[in-house]
């Protein structure tokens, strides 16, 4: 169902309208290419007009088109509770939350036509099934307190991975990220002080606490991605600086950050072996199941085949919204043209 690269057209310049990239010939490619390895040496930013290999571009693309897609999958989970909002505060609180997910799409997909491949063939890929986005976004949300969980871990470990990337060496990557970052952490916050209200309600409240944490750990683990020595792009990628630690040290911080939260809040987390080791100054923990990820990932999770289709519905609803931005645009553009005339 899922394809393991992303191919950007050849004459994605073109098609985006962005001003061409200089292409490297045969003889200034050596010096193209070295200047590219010193600014990155330097810890530099790239920007969208610099010159950049094929290969650093088609991997930006995937990952942030990967990431963009998360986002917007991503609302669904819980825009299915926004109708069932236990008050009027928590429902306000929702709906903002999604619109954020919403528009960090936004941030990503502009980020990533940056580098000259369109939104509609991106949008493409994800509706036909071709791309990837987190695997966290296809277990079902049960109960009210998936959303609190979902807040607390699944916007924690979010946060987690995206901070490094704050210091990507793509530019408009790096930028979008801090935006992102500072709204995730409102949504980490708010999941957690949700919880923390049921854990102080009935015994029935703090069951649907402990359920939705039951569930979502392991998944929530892994969305950090496969272990550094199964992980097909962790090696390139942070030697460009894409992305600056491992799946599986962020995995670790994650850990560590999330045990003392666990336990002000008063709910266990559901691995046997998870304890401190002072020696490594880390939590050990137990193995994720891999077989069920990569059964998710590649199309076959509890709930790939309902998010796509929810999410493709929403886009082909929506045509006739984008149907009237465009004439609304054309009949403007008509309008300066007279005017100009
Ligand atoms: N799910 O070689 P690596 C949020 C794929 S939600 C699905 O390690 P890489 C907001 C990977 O793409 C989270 N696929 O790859 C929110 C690659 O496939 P490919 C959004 C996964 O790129 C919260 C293959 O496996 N954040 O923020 C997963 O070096 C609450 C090999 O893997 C991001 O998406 C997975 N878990 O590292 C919204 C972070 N893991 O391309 C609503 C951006 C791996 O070869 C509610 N992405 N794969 O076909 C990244 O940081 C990286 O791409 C990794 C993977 C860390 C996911």
């Amino acid at each position: 169902m899922y394809t393991q690269s992303f191919s950007v057209p050849d004459d994605a310049d073109a098609k985006s309208g962005l001003k061409a990239v200089p292409k490297a010939t045969s003889e200034n490619e050596a010096a193209l290419m070295a200047q590219f390895d010193a600014r990155i040496a330097a810890d530099g930013r790239i920007e969208p007009r610099d010159w950049m290999p094929d290969a650093y571009r088609k991997t930006l693309v995937r990952q942030i088109s990967q990431h963009a897609h998360s986002e917007i999958v991503g609302m669904l989970p819980e825009g299915n509770w926004i109708s069932r909002a236990p008050s009027l505060k928590r429902k306000c609180i929702l709906i903002a939350k999604v619109q954020d997910e919403g528009g960090h799409g936004l941030y990503l997909y502009s980020a990533a036509e940056t580098l000259g491949t369109s939104r509609d063939d991106m949008l493409e890929a994800l509706h036909s099934g071709r791309a990837k986005y987190s695997s966290i976004f296809n277990y079902p949300t049960l109960n009210w307190a998936d959303v609190g969980v979902i807040g607390w871990l699944v916007d924690g470990a979010a946060i987690m991975n995206q901070i490094p990337l704050c210091r990507c060496s793509y530019g408009p990557y790096a930028r979008a990220m801090v935006r992102v970052c500072k709204e995730e952490s409102f949504h980490q916050r708010q999941g957690y002080e949700a919880l923390l209200v049921m854990m102080k309600g009935s015994q029935a409240q703090r069951d649907m606490v402990q359920d939705a944490v039951n569930r979502t750990w392991w998944k929530c683990l892994a969305m950090f991605g496969p272990s550094d020595k199964d992980s097909l792009h962790s090696s390139q990628g942070m030697k460009w600086g894409i992305k600056r630690i491992s799946n599986d040290d962020l995995r670790q911080k994650f850990i560590d950050a999330t045990v003392p939260q666990a336990e002000v809040l008063g709910v266990t987390l559901p691995d046997p072996d998870l304890k401190w080791n002072a020696e490594r100054g880390h939590y050990d923990h137990g193995e994720i199941d891999w077989d069920e990820f990569w059964q998710t990932v590649n199309g076959n999770g509890p709930m790939n085949r309902e998010r796509l289709a929810t999410r493709v519905k929403a886009h082909d609803d929506g045509a006739w919204v984008r149907e009237a931005a465009l004439a609304h645009a054309e009949k403007q553009r008509q309008r300066a043209m007279k005017e100009a005339a």
